[in-house]
């Protein structure tokens, strides 16, 4: 008897390692839309559309390729509900007693596999450029686990940008050289959209039908749903905005949601892409002459540097990393998170794109909805939660790391050196929201006074004993307590009444 072969959601990958080490000629790909998967989180209607439109079109691919496929559509009336349930009812139809799976990524999902009734193979993904015997290997006493560190290891083991040892151009990093401002006119009209046909309209109605109460617009859809159109994507990416991604990188734009970004997170994290394709197609660029270094090596370091150091992450500081909460924040997350009404422009439009899009690039996630959400203390597994939901390219391997760690510095620093809290300022450098929103950037205090330069002070002075004496963090204490006594008061208590009108539940 032949064994079943698990294909989940998102390993759409014709190289995936439980394919590889199938045998087309007597195992049985299975692949199943179940609500289990489906309902762990209320995903944003659109990522549920991308990945079951993606399984379907992947499945038939295989068929076409001469594999036996078990597909389950959501609806079918006998659909066991879960991942391992599936797997029984096919065992049990085909008499197969062995599963091999690619190892998922989220800790949820492994565990139900190990402790399935069956025998499951769980094979390494290696869809990734660091194993976890490479990344532990790295991590091995390290007083901590700097991301540039083990980026330059990325570099030198896939030499890309590298001229002989040396890093191309002369330095490991240009990140010194993106930050500019938002332009004022941006020259890609962002990435490439795909009409639906008629396997994506039938998911779309499908999705509509039973996920369209979650938060997020379904349609207008058009993201690729095969390798072919996740291909010409990323072609449209390099050639259009590749040349400007660096500079513009943290910008943004009250009528722009994209800017010089990929949009290819979707596509490479449920497998449609892979990493050295993309790295390789940059690289290029660069080689070529027609995007320069800062570009290249910023767009290369997201991928190879962040994206595989966040997985390393994830795995080694285990199943528990979700539930950390070093600041001891626990406020409920704002009504506005989903789509409730709120008058900070900034918030508004990251969410506002995060409902239309699935989409919101790094700036937006990090410096205003999770900026919001650390100085206002809200509650981390809350705020991870929503990230998990809300973006098509949320899987827990590497929006959890990025939330929890990253951005609310639950994990007591694994990540951040510091945590990445700002004034108005920042966003006011960084993006033309300001000039139209109900508050003021320029006010410290008061009602016009806008929230984030309140809150940025409140946190510093709730945890003054663990930040003060962070070599990184001194100048913000040093300014705060330069401020005269009467002012720092004001804002404090500015501070409290906002919070407590947030919890009240008024808009804000
Ligand atoms: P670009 O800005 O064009 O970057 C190119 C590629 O680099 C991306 O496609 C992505 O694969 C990779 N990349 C960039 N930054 C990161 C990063 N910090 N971690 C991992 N990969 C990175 N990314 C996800 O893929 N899934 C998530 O669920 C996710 N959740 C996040 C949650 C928070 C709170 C924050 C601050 C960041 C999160 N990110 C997540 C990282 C990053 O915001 C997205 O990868 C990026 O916005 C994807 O859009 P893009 O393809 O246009 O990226
Ligand atoms: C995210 C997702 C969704 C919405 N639905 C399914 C599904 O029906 N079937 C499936 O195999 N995978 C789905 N996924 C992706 C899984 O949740 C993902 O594989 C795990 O979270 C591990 O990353
Ligand atoms: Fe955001 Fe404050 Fe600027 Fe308004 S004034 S857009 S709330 S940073």
């Amino acid at each position: 008897v032949g064994r079943l072969v698990l294909v989940l959601g998102d390993q759409l990958t014709e190289t995936l390692s439980a394919l590889a080490q199938a045998d087309k000629a007597r195992d049985t790909v299975v692949m199943a839309e179940v609500a289990d998967e489906a309902a762990y989180v209320r995903h944003h209607p659109k990522k549920i559309a991308l990945i079951f439109a993606a399984m379907r079109k992947f499945a038939h691919a295989l068929e076409q390729g001469g594999w036996t496929v078990a597909y389950t559509q959501l609806d079918d009336t006998d659909n066991a509900g879960s991942i391992v349930g599936e797997l029984l009812r096919r065992a049990a139809q085909t008499g197969a007693s062995e599963v091999l799976a690619t190892e998922p990524g989220e800790w949820r999902l492994i565990d139900k596999l190990k402790y399935a009734p069956l025998k499951v193979h769980l094979l390494p993904d290696d869809r990734f450029l660091a194993t976890h015997a490479e990344f532990e290997a790295w991590a091995e006493g390290r007083k901590a686990l700097r991301m540039e560190y083990f980026y330059r290891e990325m570099r030198r083991k896939t030499g890309l940008l590298m001229e002989g040892d040396q890093p191309a151009g002369g330095k490991w990093n240009f990140d010194h050289d993106n930050r500019k401002a938002a332009p004022e006119d941006v020259t890609v009209d962002g990435p490439l959209r795909f009409d639906p046909d008629a396997t994506t309209r039938e998911v779309l109605e499908l999705v509509q039908a039973r996920f369209g109460d979650n938060f997020g617009a379904l349609e207008p859809f058009w993201f690729a749903t095969t390798r072919a159109e996740a291909l010409q994507a990323l072609d449209h990416f390099i050639a259009n905005a590749l040349p400007r991604f660096g500079d513009y990188q943290d910008a943004m734009l009250n009528e722009n949601e994209f800017l010089y970004h990929a949009i290819l997170s979707p596509y490479l994290n449920i497998g449609l892409l892979n990493v050295t394709e993309i790295c390789e197609a940059a690289a290029d660029a660069y080689a070529s002459g027609h995007a320069p270094i800062n570009a290249a090596e910023g767009f290369i370091r997201q991928i190879i540097g962040w994206r595989e150091y966040v997985r390393g992450i994830y795995f080694i500081e285990g199943p528990d990393y979700t539930a950390r909460n070093i600041l001891g924040h626990d406020r409920d997350l704002p009504w506005f998170y989903w789509g409730g009404e709120t008058r900070m422009n900034c918030v508004a439009k990251a969410v506002g794109q995060t409902r239309t899009q699935a989409y919101a690039h790094h700036i937006q996630r990090l410096m205003v909805t999770g900026n919001f959400a650390l100085l206002a203390g809200i509650d981390p597994a809350q705020v991870h939660e929503w990230y998990l939901a809300v973006y098509a390219d949320a899987f827990e391997w590497v929006e959890a790391p990025n939330t929890i760690g990253m951005s609310q510095f639950a994990d007591g620093g694994v990540i951040a050196s510091k945590p990445y809290v700002s004034s108005g300022a920042y966003i006011n450098r960084m993006s033309d929201h300001c000039k139209s929103c109900h508050y003021s950037v320029s006010a410290k205090t008061g009602d016009t006074a806008c929230p984030f330069n309140l809150l940025y002070w409140h946190f510093l002075d709730r945890h003054r004993d663990r930040f003060s004496n962070n070599p990184r963090m001194g100048n913000m204490y040093r300014t705060w307590d330069r401020m005269d006594a009467d002012k720092r008061k004001t804002v404090l208590a500015e501070g409290d009444a906002l919070l407590a009108r947030l919890d009240a539940g008024e808009v804000i």
